[in-house]
């Protein structure tokens, strides 16, 4: 349970998300829900797909409600929120905007906000278009003006989601008992978390640990992470059966866990595997070293995005090269794991972050300011 809110402003919040594949539009917008609720907001929560909830917070969070949205909501007598967000531009359905603007009307000036959250970024256009306007000019909402909200790793952007308790919470952990619940006989052996799609490289990183000097436990999430390293011991059990003779490499394969549980898993591993936005975000805050496989974007702006990443990390050399190989740009083959290097990349990066207000301090305020 989050503690301490340096902001209060008792603003009742619309959030909009639709969830377009993976769990990470979902993630995020669940991440922020329960931290403004955490810090005494009122928030609903309009998802058009909520089943990912059913196991990413299975028990979900005093103060937020999770509301059905469809693309045919009747609005009628629907109090509207005084802050929206839309969350990575999904585009919330026109009724609300109109039962929205009706609210703005009926109560005469600037009650609130109507915020476009976006998606996270390290590259500079994040510093320049945090915080812009954008005037509606057609709809229901025209007149209307809507704030870009850009997260981000510097001063001059919304920062990034971190609770005020992680740091007790992660200083309470025991990841041995952890591991326990989950049926893991910890002896010793170093862990390895891996959540990616596909990754071209795969083969080359399961080849590596197997000869490794250290026996490594990967712990292997559930979904497209568990198809693909099954496929991939199944085709290798099959071609080359001494591949893993000596039992260097061995395998759980988790259950879904939830968000909670997800945290813990990436406190409990020595090396973490992430993907997407939002578990690149809490493998910083784990302080351990990891590799991001980014989301592939078809104009391959993904590219940009990963080396902005690798810029501010500073990452070494070692990591760069990893990183490109992990997510199959150029045609390098992948490099040893080198983590002493890489955790002190990580541990610098994390405390520069913390420095920085986390987002659910800055768009509480954001909301609050007249702009
Ligand atoms: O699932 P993702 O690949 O999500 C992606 C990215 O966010 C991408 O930027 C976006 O454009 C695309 O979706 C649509 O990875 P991400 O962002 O890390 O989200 C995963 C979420 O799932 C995160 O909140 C952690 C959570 N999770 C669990 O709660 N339990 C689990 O067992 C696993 C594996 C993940």
């Amino acid at each position: 349970m989050w503690t301490i809110c340096s902001v209060k402003t008792g603003n009742l919040w619309d959030i909009f998300c639709k969830v377009i594949d993976n769990y990470g539009d979902i993630g995020v917008c669940w991440r922020l829900s329960k931290g403004l609720a955490a810090c005494g907001e009122r928030v609903r929560l309009w998802v058009d797909d909520d089943r990912a909830l059913s196991w990413m917070a299975p028990k979900g969070a005093p103060g937020v409600e999770v509301r059905h949205w469809t693309p045919s909501i009747q609005a009628d007598g629907l109090a509207m929120g005084n802050i929206l967000v839309e969350a990575f531009g999904c585009e919330i359905a026109p009724e609300l905007i109109a039962a929205y603007a009706q609210r703005k009307k009926a109560e005469g000036h600037p009650i609130g906000k109507w915020i476009n959250l976006e998606y996270l970024s390290a590259e500079s256009f994040a510093e320049r278009s945090h915080g812009l306007p954008s005037p509606v000019m057609t709809g229901p909402g025209a007149g209307l003006i809507k704030h870009f909200f850009y997260p981000g790793f510097t001063a001059a952007t919304g920062g990034l989601l971190r609770e005020p308790d992680l740091a007790q919470r992660q200083a309470w952990f025991d990841r041995v008992a952890w591991l326990q619940q989950l049926g893991i006989k910890f002896q010793g052996e170093r862990l390895v978390s891996l959540f990616c799609y596909e990754p071209p490289t795969l083969g080359e990183l399961m080849d590596q640990l197997a000869v490794g000097a250290q026996p490594t436990r990967l712990l292997v999430t559930s979904g497209r992470a568990a198809v693909i390293v099954a496929n991939w011991v199944e085709k290798k059990n099959n071609s080359q059966p001494g591949w893993n003779r000596h039992g260097k490499l061995s395998f759980s394969y988790l259950p879904i866990l939830s968000q909670h549980d997800f945290d813990h898993l990436l406190w409990t591993c020595d090396l973490n595997f992430v993907r997407g936005e939002d578990s690149l975000v809490r493998a910083l805050w784990a302080n351990k070293p990891f590799v991001w496989q980014i989301y592939p974007q078809h104009d391959d702006a993904h590219c940009g995005k990963l080396d902005a990443f690798l810029e501010l990390l500073d990452a070494p050399p070692s990591m760069r090269a990893f990183h490109q190989a992990w997510n199959g740009i150029g045609n390098a083959i992948l490099p040893s794991l080198a983590l002493p290097q890489w955790q002190q990349a990580v541990t610098k990066a994390l405390y520069l972050q913390l420095q920085h207000d986390d987002l659910v301090t800055q768009i509480m305020r954001f909301a609050q300011k007249n702009h």
